[in-house]
Formats: structure tokens, C-alpha cells, sequence
């Protein structure tokens, strides 16, 4: 069983991501049941869960009263969570009615998924979202093996002591069997958090004591289907709406970023980058073209809002700053593109620019790499904080804050030779065609049989995490 909080139901109307695509095909593999919120938001009380089967998936939705949604969702998930797990203490609004709604919600969703466990099930939950619940399944009594992913960084303990209440959390994560990070530090993070804030002993071989309970935390970082992802952005490149774009280039090199559009993802940063370098390197003055693909995320929230605001008028002055009667260097574009017309984008792209200022892994840099062409590989420009790069050793690594330095990391990755250009590419497309999504799945799912309920013990599976103690 599978839960999360948004759900890849068929014909949904969210376009398929990289994960919800993984996630699909765990449970096409195995069968089993997916669980999650329908996307839609009700007054008063919300009905019973809603089921779905297609072949041997059983997707499961349930509703959220219009204030659950804003207590779980938009309060404490990604008004509270979310910038303290990206370190932006400065953004955080806390209220004790968003804590209390989230906690609710997750003894929801418990009650739900209780009904529907048989005794050998797995379960694998996913995200911020639900910290809370295993700790809600224990109350019921559930016995089977619980596992969490975490899809964004976990904060370090001197930060996440800022958050009321976050003993409660850490201890409810004690609940399950398996905790399951991006990186080595996230999951250093987790370990210091359990043994410091709420005093878990560590056991030996990546396993934590608290109370009765034995959790185990490992290192899973999430994959892309390489393989796949390349032919799609390989079939992609002669579409219609690719040839499109390369014909409005007029041979301009391309600049591309693509992210939802989140205060986490350093988008103020990367126009500052883009105007530096107009302003410092004025050779790539009408020799580039920026584009950046960042759909509207989160928007009935406040701060993401007020981003929004600022990076239209950051594009505007700089376009205005720099551009001719024939060229603008920003093409500024808040639509969701179609997945193969993003892949087909990426191929194109003389530089993948990816920058935030702190991320749990990061696909858009993953698929990048597996777009390109091998013959004429672009370069990726990767901040030095986003899980991905300690995989993605050979991209150009940059500071996200460090305005010059990436526009002198652009400078270099526009003139990079072709035997550089293929050498960075070799070495970053191995390590993706090693670590899958398939790869990710499969790792996680072992090391979770490997836990059991009677002995606690997760063989051999958590080596990388020992240093974590
Ligand atoms: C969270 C963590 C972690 C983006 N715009 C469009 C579009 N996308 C797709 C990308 C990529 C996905 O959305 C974004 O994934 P990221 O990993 O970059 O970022 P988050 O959404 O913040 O994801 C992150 C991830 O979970 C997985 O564990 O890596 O750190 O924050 O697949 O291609 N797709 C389409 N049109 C768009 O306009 N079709």
C-alpha cells in the first residue's frame, strides 16, 4: 500500500511527474493500493473514502473538509513544514489550530487505511505530509511493517527545535519501521534529531531505539527513469512544439530552468544570475536566451504569492534593461508544459540551470542529464544544495547565492568545449543509469521486509547511514 498525498489516479487532471510514474509502476509490479487525498475540498463533513481499481491497482481518495485543508495542507504542510525543512525560518507561520488539523487529518487518513490493511501488507508513505501517521495506525492497532519517505531535506536538529511540538513529531516517526532519506546528511539529521531532542539510543547498523520501538533509517536517494526519459526527449526533438522553440532561438544558445514555482527552488537568485551576466560578459548579449518554465505552485499562499510578484518584476526590469527591438534575453513562462514537450525543451537546452537554495534531490536535474544528446551534450549547472549533487559530481557546481559565481559558472558552461562538454556527461548519465527509479523502489521495499515486526532488524540494508551515528 502506497500512500501519499496526491494521488496518480488515471485521467487525473495533475500531468504525470517523474515520481508519481515510479510509484505507478511499484504497484503495477506488485499490485496493491494507493491512498491519498482526492484533490478536492468540501464544505461541512466529508464522505467516506472514494475506490478506483484499474487492473491490479486500487486507488483510494478521500476528501478534505474545506478547514482540514487549510489547517493540513495550506497551514501546517506547507505553511509551517515546508520552510522549516528548507531552513527559511524567516517564512514559517505557525498556529496551533494548523497542528491540531494536521494531526486530525492524519488520524483520518489512519482510520481509512486501517479498514483496508490485511495482515502481510507493506505500507510505504511519502512526505511531509504525513510524519504523524504511523503513530495513528499504532493507536488502532496496527502491526505491519511501516515505511516513510522523506522527499525533501531534514532539518538539523538546532532547526528543527524551532518548531512547537516537535517532539511529538520525532517520536511519532519512531512509530514506524523504516525511515528513508535522499542524503546522507538528511539522514544524519534524522538520527541526531531522534537521539538529541527526544533521547533514542542508537543499536547499531543504522537503527534507533525509542521506547519499545526500533526504527530504522537508511539513505534512499530517488531516481528517474534514465532509459525512458532520454527516448521520450529523443522523440520529442522533432515535434512540433520543439521545433517551435528552436526556430525562435535564430541559433541563440539556450538557458533553461524548469521548477514549480517555489521560494525553495533560488528563481530570484537565477534571473540576478542571468542579468550578471549580460552585464559582466556583454559577448552573450544577444547570444543567449533564458528561458524558465515555472509553473504556479501553492498559489492561495501568501509568501508564494509575494514571490511571484517579485520575479515578474525582476524578469520585467531586467528584459527591459537589456533587451533589443528583435531579442529579449528572459522568456519568463508560468504554464505546465506537456511531459514530452519538457523533455524535448531540456534536449535542446545548451545549459541546464538549476539553482535552488535547498532541495531533496531535485529531478529537473536528473532529467536534464537524461535528455541530452550524447553526441552534443549541454551542460548542467547545479547548485552545490540539492540532493542531487552528491550524485551529479561532474555538473558545474555553484553557490545559489553567489550571484557572480554563477554567472561565471554560466560563462564557462556556455564556451565549454565538446570533449568537456561529453567527459562531464559520460560520468554524470553512469550514475543515472545505475541509480533508477526501479533502483529506488526496490532498495526501499527490500529494506523494509528486512525490517520485521517481531526482531526489529534491518540486515545489512543501512551501511551508508552508519556514519550517521
Ligand atoms: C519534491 C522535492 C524531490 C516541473 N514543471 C513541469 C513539470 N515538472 C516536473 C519536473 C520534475 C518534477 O515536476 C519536479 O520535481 P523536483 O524534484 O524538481 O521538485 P519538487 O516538485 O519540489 O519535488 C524534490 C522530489 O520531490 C522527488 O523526490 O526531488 O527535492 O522537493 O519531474 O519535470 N512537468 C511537466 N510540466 C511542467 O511544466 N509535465
Amino acid at each position: 500500500m502506497i500512500v501519499s498525498n496526491r494521488v496518480g489516479t488515471p485521467g487525473g487532471t495533475r500531468t504525470a511527474g517523474g515520481l508519481v510514474v515510479a510509484l505507478q509502476d511499484a504497484l503495477r509490479d506488485r499490485g496493491g493500493v494507493w491512498v491519498g487525498w482526492s484533490g478536492e475540498t468540501v464544505q461541512g463533513e466529508p464522505g467516506p473514502a472514494k475506490s478506483l481499481r484499474r487492473g491490479r491497482i486500487t486507488y483510494v481518495t478521500l476528501d478534505l473538509a474545506r478547514e482540514a485543508y487549510e489547517a493540513f495542507y495550506a497551514g501546517f504542510a506547507n505553511g509551517t513544514l515546508w520552510p522549516l525543512f528548507h531552513y527559511r525560518l524567516g517564512l514559517i507561520a505557525f498556529r496551533r489550530r494548523d497542528l491540531e488539523g494536521y494531526l486530525a487529518v492524519n488520524e483520518r487518513f489512519a482510520r481509512t487505511i486501517a479498514e483496508l490493511l490485511r495482515p502481510d501488507d507493506l505500507v510505504w508513505v511519502h512526505d511531509y505530509h504525513f510524519l504523524a501517521l504511523a503513530a495513528a495506525l499504532r493507536r488502532l492497532g496496527v502491526a505491519n511493517r511501516l515505511g516513510f519517505f522523506l522527499h525533501i531535506p531534514f532539518p538539523a536538529p538546532e532547526v528543527l527545535r524551532a518548531l512547537p511540538g516537535h517532539e511529538r513529531l520525532l517520536r511519532a516517526l519512531a512509530d514506524y519501521d523504516l525511515l528513508g532519506f535522499q542524503t546522507d546528511s538528511d539522514a544524519r539529521c534524522a538520527a541526531e534529531g531522534l537521539e538529541r531532542l527526544v533521547g533514542a539510543e542508537a543499536v547499531g547498523e543504522g537503527r534507533w531505539r525509542l521506547g519499545e520501538r526500533i526504527v530504522a533509517v537508511g539513505v534512499f536517494p530517488v531516481g528517474i527513469e534514465t532509459d525512458g526519459f532520454a527516448r521520450l526527449a529523443a522523440r520529442a526533438a522533432d515535434g512540433p512544439e520543439v521545433s517551435r522553440l528552436a526556430e525562435s532561438l535564430a541559433g541563440r544558445a539556450l538557458i533553461l530552468g524548469v521548477d514549480r514555482l517555489d521560494y525553495s527552488k533560488g528563481l530570484l537568485g537565477r534571473l540576478q544570475a542571468i542579468a550578471e551576466l549580460l552585464e559582466r560578459r556583454p559577448q552573450w548579449r544577444r547570444r543567449i536566451t533564458f528561458l524558465q518554465i515555472a509553473p504556479v505552485s501553492r498559489g492561495e499562499l501568501r509568501q508564494y504569492r509575494a514571490l511571484r510578484a517579485e520575479l515578474d518584476a525582476l524578469a520585467g526590469r531586467t528584459n527591459a534593461r537589456f533587451a533589443d527591438v528583435d531579442w529579449t534575453p528572459i522568456r519568463w513562462v508560468n504554464r505546465n508544459v506537456p511531459r514530452a514537450v519538457l523533455a524535448g525543451y531540456l534536449r535542446l537546452a545548451r545549459v541546464g540551470f538549476v539553482t535552488p537554495l535547498r532541495d531533496g534531490m531535485n529531478l529537473v536535474a536528473k532529467e536534464y542529464v537524461a535528455a541530452q544528446d550524447p553526441e552534443d551534450p549541454g551542460v548542467l549547472v547545479l547548485s552545490r544544495l540539492a540532493g542531487a549533487a552528491e550524485e551529479l559530481r561532474s555538473a558545474v557546481l555553484v553557490d545559489p547565492l553567489d550571484v557572480e559565481g554563477m554567472a561565471e559558472a554560466l560563462d564557462a558552461a556556455l564556451a565549454m568545449p565538446l570533449d568537456e562538454r561529453r567527459a562531464r556527461w559520460a560520468a554524470a548519465i553512469a550514475v543515472l543509469r545505475d541509480h533508477t527509479a526501479a533502483r529506488w523502489r526496490m532498495r526501499f521495499l527490500e529494506a523494509l521486509e528486512a525490517t520485521g515486526p517481531a526482531t526489529g532488524t534491518a540486515a545489512g540494508v543501512l551501511t551508508r547511514c552508519a556514519a550517521a551515528t
